[in-house]
Order: structure tokens, then sequence, then C-alpha cells
């Protein structure tokens, strides 16, 4: 039997735009998903749009209930801006009341909220002044985290300030994925920077409000493996981890920007604009935990050809296809579980075992209807493997001293994905879109609360 610690954390993540519907409804406003989905729908997989998704706004009583039915302890979510605060300063009562009692049904059905202020959902208001390329956003975001604090810092008391910034940075500004889907790597860096900087401001707002509270910020690793031991592979696979790990993790936990990193920016004429108090700020405002989200690694090499200074990440590092690797045959993915236990023993050895849970993992399957049973229960073995591969590896770090305090999956009920819309599943519970958003439990559900009650598994 593989026991986990005490009070460990057995939960789900969830994001609020990608679940709770209700879109442009009781006075919120448009994020960058409302308006490029109706702008660009030749951009989406899928006709399905933010503002339905799961319709958890008209479910969320019930869908509390079901939180506990399958045994999850805590869950994270988010709360969208552009409902909370739709044109950046009036406070809409509708969005308090709904999140009030949200929240409050959580913890009635035993779920300790974990809340988080920011997944990839700009407000468009704010977006039409640039977004996170002017210094403006830091203050902007730092009020919102600020009015979240005060309406409804009495329930909760665990927070999270941004998903993945890594995400809305190379997908908006890199790749092309995200609004506004342009390529340009200065902007990129200064975009990322004022997500710093914006974190580390409503981390100083909630030492001030929320004295008791713990704060943390949730991002993206994907490890790199390098192709081979050359210095050119492991040149590539630094620079790998200087952007998609340490550009975060240093300064969200160990109060500074990582020196090789600023060295890279630095050669590649990259430097962002600061302001001379922002260093203080940095190293004063730290976080208590860390979320790490883990679906695959990244396999890298060095670029055949790079341009100096660099213009794409691909200057840096580029993809290697790994000829060994095990890939979800149902979304193709890598799956690569070893790298749970890397990423926990990388923040035992270099982030002072600070505490920190696997905020996110979780496995995708396309056409998921295919494996429904006569009951309408969808068999999903394929998942309770998945999860019990990452959690054998988490199981050994913890073992071995790594402070990790929970397990989140992605995610509680099949939800909306940003460009494939309801393609891929990852529920524990099935939604059924043409049948009233109808929930059904699949068998990893009931897995699940069994992992739950007994804080471990055979
Ligand atoms: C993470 C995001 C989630 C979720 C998940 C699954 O990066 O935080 O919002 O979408 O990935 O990815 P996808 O929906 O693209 O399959």
């Amino acid at each position: 039997m593989k026991k986990f610690p005490e009070g460990f954390l057995w939960g789900s993540a969830l994001s609020g735009p990608q679940t709770e519907g209700y879109s442009l409804k009781e006075g919120k406003s448009a994020s960058t998903w409302d308006y490029w989905f109706k702008e660009n729908p030749e951009r989406f997989n899928e006709k399905q749009g933010p503002q339905i998704t799961s319709n958890l706004y008209e479910n969320y009583v019930e869908d509390c209930q079901r939180m506990k039915a399958i045994g999850l302890n805590s869950i994270r979510t988010s709360i969208q801006w552009t409902r909370l605060l739709p044109d950046g300063k009036t406070l809409n009562p509708q969005a308090v009341a709904f999140y009030r009692d949200y929240f409050t049904k959580m913890k009635e059905n035993g779920v300790k909220p974990i809340i988080n202020l920011f997944h990839f959902d700009m407000p468009m208001w704010l977006m039409d002044k640039g977004g996170w390329e002017t210094r403006e956003s830091v203050e902007a975001f730092r009020f919102y985290a600020q009015t979240a604090f005060e309406c409804f810092g009495d329930l909760v008391q665990d927070w999270t300030t941004f998903n993945e910034p890594m995400v809305h940075v190379e997908c908006g500004y890199l790749q092309g994925f995200h609004y506004p889907a342009i390529v340009d790597i200065k902007k990129a860096v200064q975009v990322a920077y004022h997500t710093l900087m914006a974190h580390v401001k409503a981390v100083q707002t909630f030492r001030k409000l929320m004295p008791q509270g713990s704060i943390g910020i949730i991002l993206n690793v994907s490890p790199s493996y390098a192709r081979s031991q050359s210095a050119a592979d492991l040149k590539a696979k630094k620079a790998a981890d200087l952007v998609n790990i340490k550009s975060f993790l240093d300064p969200a936990v160990l109060g500074k920007h990582n020196s090789d990193l600023v060295e890279l920016l630095k050669n590649n004429q990259l430097l962002p604009e600061t302001l001379p108090e922002d260093e203080k700020d940095v190293a004063a405002n730290t976080v208590d935990f860390i979320g790490l989200n883990y679906y695959q690694p990244s396999r890298v090499q060095a670029p055949e050809k790079a341009s100096f200074p660099a213009k794409t990440l691909d200057d840096f590092y580029q993809p290697y296809d790994w000829p060994e690797k095990k890939i979800n045959p149902y979304r193709g993915w890598e799956i690569y579980p070893q790298a749970i236990y890397d990423v926990a023993m990388m923040m035992k050895k270099d982030y002072h075992n600070l505490p920190w849970f696997v905020s996110e993992n979780g496995m995708g399957v396309a056409d998921e209807e295919r494996f429904m049973d006569d009951s309408g229960m969808i068999q999903d073995d394929y998942r309770i493997e998945f999860m019990k591969e990452h959690l054998s590896y988490l199981h050994q770090a913890i073992e071995e001293g790594s402070n990790c305090f929970g397990y989140h999956t992605w995610t509680f009920i099949d939800c909306w994905s940003w460009l494939n819309g309801y393609r891929n599943r990852y529920g524990f519970y099935r939604v059924d879109l043409e049948e009233d958003y109808k929930r059904t439990v699949k068998k990893s559900g009931l897995w699940y609360k069994k992992l739950s009650e007994r804080n471990g598994y055979e």
C-alpha cells in the first residue's frame, strides 16, 4: 500500500472561464476569449465557445456535492476578473454573491477552496490598452487581487495569483495560439515581466490584508531532457529550463531573478523595462507555496541554426522527437511519469524544500464516448493507470523528503478547452453537451474516491 502524508490534499483543478459559462451575462464583461471566439471562429476547432462551457454557474450547488461524492477534499478554481470587476473598477454584486455561495457550498461539502486569480482570461478593456505589455496592467491586477481578498478572504484562506504565466506569454506572444497571437520576443519578455510584477504586487497586498492566509503561484513545469550529453544540447536544455521553469520559480520562491536568465536576455538585447523599486519588491514578496502543473516533459536539442540576437525561442532550443517516447494515443502528448519525481526533487534541492503540490496532472482523451459501457459509464482504466504511474513517482519523492502536500488532477468535470472545445475530455465526470450538460461519473471518479478515503492505493 502506498500511503501519503496525513492531511494530503486529494483534489482537482478547474478554471472559471472553462467551466462557469454565463459568459456575457449577469454583468460580466468580455475577456480576450469571449472576444476572440466571436471574431475569429475559424481559429477554434469546435463550435462550443466560452459562453456556456460546463454551465457550472447554474449547477454549482450540485457540483459541490459531486466533488464530495468522489472524495475530493480540495478544489482549485479561478475567479474571473471580468465577472468581479467588469470595467476594472466597479464591483459586480452578482459576481460576489455567486462566488461567495460557490465557495461556501464547497466548504459545506468538506472541500477546501484554493482560489486562483488569473487563468489566461485577460479583460478586453485592458487588452485594448495593451494588456500585459503596459505597466498599467500591474496596478490593475493588484487592485483586482485586493478586491478579491476583501470580498472572499473570510471564506478562502489559500490563494494563488496566476495559473501558468508562461503560457499566456508563449501562446500569446511567441506561438500565435492565444490572443493577440503575435510573434515578438521583445514584447514577450515585457509581458512576462509585468505578469511577474503583478504577481509580486498581489502578494504584497495579500500580506497586508490576510496575514493568516497563504499565497502561491501555479507554474507549468515541463522539465526538459536533452537529446544528448553534447555541450550544445546541454546548453539548449539549460536555456529551456531557464525560460520555462526558472523565469517565474526563482523570483517567486527565492526573491530574485535567475542570474543566468538575466545574462541570456542581456546578451540578446532582450532585457525588459523595469522600475528602480522592483527588485526590492521581488525580494520582499516571496510565496508560501507553489503549485506545479505537469503533463509532459520537453525533449530538446540545440538549434540547427540560430539568429543572434534571438528572435524566437527556436534560437535557444528546439524540440527533439525522442524515438522512445510513450504517447497517450488519445491526445498525442508524451507520458513520462518519472518527470514528477525529478520536479519534486528539484523543489527539495533548489527551492529550499518549500511546500508545493501537483496542481494539475491528467490525461486528455478524444472521443471518449467510445469507452462508454451499457450503463452509460465511461470505463477510463487508462486514466486510472496514468494517475497510478504518476502517483508512484510522487510517492517515492515524498518518501525521499520532498515537501509535497497534495495532488490535483485536471479535472473534476469535462470542461471547455481554449482552442479544442470539448474534444479532449479530462474529467472525473462526463458532461453530456447534447443532454442539458448532464454529469455522469466515470470509473476514475469512483477509483479516486477510494484513493482519497484510504489516503493511498495498492
Ligand atoms: C493546462 C491549463 C488548463 C487546461 C490543461 C489541458 O495547461 O492550465 O487550462 O486546459 O492545460 O490542456 P488542453 O485543454 O489544451 O488539453
